[in-house]
């Protein structure tokens, strides 16, 4: 019977017998030995040590535990906040397979590292799942410059610009080209949001005169040769500073093309899509519950949603991620969390007007059953590939390469044990996260985590959440992460 909660640093044994391993290379049958934290052993028959667990996996698929590298916990916006925390968030995370996450600290006025210390004082007490930070780089001058040298020495080793959020965000070219340029000196990789910023705002501006004020014109104001172009536009500037670069949240067919080609001509070009990317598009945002898909980059059409499948199953794309940051659709009713009522302002702020919705969707459990599910029962990815895209490729990537992203003797237990055949009706009522919707609302699931472990420590077991507020620990991440 399992505790209450789980200790934070067991020294007991466990045994997982019988199950169906998958890592991002091979499928094979094997037991695997935990001792305290660490894999200690992965072969067939292994015996059990005197105080050693026994859980059996007959039947069952065995893969790490999943890496989400892009999540925005309790992030300002709009004059509220995401409904997930630091730990409402992790523990949506481990109900759907992911025991790491990385977030985003915002840049202000003062030194990148105070920045990083205050993202820790908020995070650190509440993390429920191993996490790293990227540190944004929002503004741009020779003392900032002189600061991303320090970043690895904090365990932070990437940092994200964006061409897109004129006056507030963004970075000019030239400035990401020297971000780019000092980042690849200390190792760091730059990860860009790619659209184009001035289009943006001049068709923002025309939208609202002209009254239009529906949640649709947030995607009608955000123009696929925009990313397309800004797409093209980092891969060209990463070319010259000689840098790599990783570009999030694609979300048109088109920048598939575009890091096609920056790839077939030697060009250090990575990419991630979000699940919501394969799903939805703009038709989702005409509905009278549109607001619920206002995030940036915005939903595209039918056939973007085809290119980025093809993306992810050719390899042009490498990650899967989520971009989670939830809003309550309704934060004006409060929704019972923990035995708790909690309404946080939400989507219902922008009535009226979609420049003023939050922008962001909640993901961060959904991201594994659901590519399980859509991705590889449906045949467009193998299993290997799965545990490639939600696990090895963004540990390596990241610098937590072979501590996170694997299984094997050495790393980190973090382990899911996941029941192919469970099947189960998705919603809201099943995600765990802190909001009051979920995306995929009645869609039908079949394969779902049955164990979940932290550093050898069960944090899930079905429906019920062994995690603890500060358990989670902060993953100081190597310099000059794998390039794939
Ligand atoms: N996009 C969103 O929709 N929300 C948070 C940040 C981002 O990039
Ligand atoms: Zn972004
Ligand atoms: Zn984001």
């Amino acid at each position: 019977m399992a505790e209450p909660f789980a200790k934070e640093t067991s020294m007991s044994n466990l045994l997982i017998k019988n199950g169906t391993l998958i890592t991002a290379a091979e499928t094979f049958q094997a037991d695997i030995l935990v001792e305290g934290e660490k894999i200690a052993q992965i072969g067939p028959e292994l015996t059990a040590p005197a105080n050693a667990e026994v859980v059996d996996a007959g039947g069952k698929l065995v893969m790490p535990g999943g890496v989400d590298v892009h999540t925005h916990f309790s992030l300002p916006m709009a004059g509220t906040i995401s409904s997930d925390d630091h730990y409402t968030g992790h523990k949506g995370a481990a109900f759907g397979g992911t025991t790491t996450a990385i977030d985003f600290v915002s840049q202000d006025t003062s030194p990148l590292l105070a920045n990083i210390e205050a993202a820790h004082v908020n995070a650190d007490p509440k993390a429920a799942i191993d996490f790293g930070f990227h540190m944004n780089i929002t503004h741009f001058d020779d003392q900032v410059a002189a600061e991303i040298g320090q970043l690895p020495a904090a365990g932070v080793t990437s940092v994200k610009v964006f061409t897109a959020y004129n006056g507030r965000l963004r970075l000019s070219d030239g400035e990401i080209f020297k971000v780019l340029r000092l980042a690849r000196q200390h190792g760091l990789l730059t990860m860009v949001h790619a659209e184009n910023g001035d289009v943006i705002e001049t068709l923002v501006a025309e939208a609202l005169t002209a009254g239009h004020t529906a949640p649709e014109w947030h995607s009608l104001t955000r123009p696929s040769w925009g990313a397309v172009e800004a797409t093209l536009r980092t891969a060209a500037l990463a070319a010259q500073a000689e840098a790599p670069v990783y570009i999030v949240h694609m979300n048109v067919g088109g920048e598939v093309d575009q890091v096609a080609y920056a790839r077939a001509h030697g060009i250090q070009v990575m990419a991630e899509t979000c699940p919501q990317y394969l799903f939805f598009t703009i038709d989702n945002l005409r509905g009278p519950d549109g607001a619920k898909w206002v995030c940036s980059p915005p939903m595209r059409s039918a056939a973007d949603n085809a290119r980025l499948w093809t993306g992810i199953a050719d390899g042009t794309l490498q990650v899967m991620a989520t971009d989670h940051c939830p809003f309550f659709f309704d934060g004006r009713k409060p929704i019972l969390y923990e035995g708790k009522e909690v309404a946080i302002p939400g989507k219902e702020l922008g009535n009226g007007n979609f420049t003023l919705v939050p922008n962001g969707l909640p993901g961060v459990g959904d991201r594994m059953p659901i590519l399980w599910t859509y991705g590889v029962r449906s045949g467009r990815i193998t299993p290997n590939q799965f545990v490639a895209l939600t696990s090895t490729n963004p540990a390596r990537i990241f610098g937590m390469y072979p501590r996170k992203g694997t299984l094997m003797p050495g790393a980190d237990a973090d382990i899911v044990i996941w029941d192919p055949e469970r099947r189960l009706k998705y919603g809201v009522a099943h995600a765990q996260h802190r909001t009051d919707y979920n995306l995929y609302e009645g869609w039908e699931l079949v394969g779902y985590p049955e164990r979940v472990y932290l550093r050898g420590n069960l944090i899930v077991e079905n429906e019920t959440w062994y995690g603890k507020p500060g358990m989670g620990r902060f993953i100081h991440r190597k310099a000059f992460g794998d390039i794939l």
